[in-house]
């Protein structure tokens, strides 16, 4: 431990270290069956998107199969996720979304 020139011991310098949050990517998977106009409302309504970029990350799903939304901490990524299957359901679509860690 550190000490004074009497002798007594000091309190620890320690240097303040904040890891930044690991964070998640929330991902929507493509299917044959959503709409792609419920795709894109999904995009513009939960992850902010202008209705031209959730156009492009629409149809890269749809091309590419899968395509990343945005990304977050963990429970906002796990909220989104469950927003999404929840409106995806209620509308009796067949989307899929999850999570991966970054
Ligand atoms: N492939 C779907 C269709 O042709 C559209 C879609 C895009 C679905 C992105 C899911 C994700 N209707």
């Amino acid at each position: 431990p550190r000490e004074d020139d009497q002798g007594t011991v000091l309190a620890e310098r320690k240097t303040a270290k904040v890891e930044p949050p690991r964070m998640f990517q929330v991902v929507l998977l493509n299917d044959d069956f959503t709409p792609m106009e419920f795709v894109v409302m999904v995009l513009q309504e939960f992850f902010q998107r202008d209705l031209e970029s959730a156009t492009q990350i629409m149809l890269k799903i749809h091309h590419e199969g899968r395509g990343v939304c945005g990304v977050y901490t963990k429970d906002v990524a796990a909220t989104k996720v469950e927003l999404v299957l929840t409106a995806a359901r209620r509308s009796g679509h067949p989307l899929q979304c999850t999570m991966e860690a970054t």
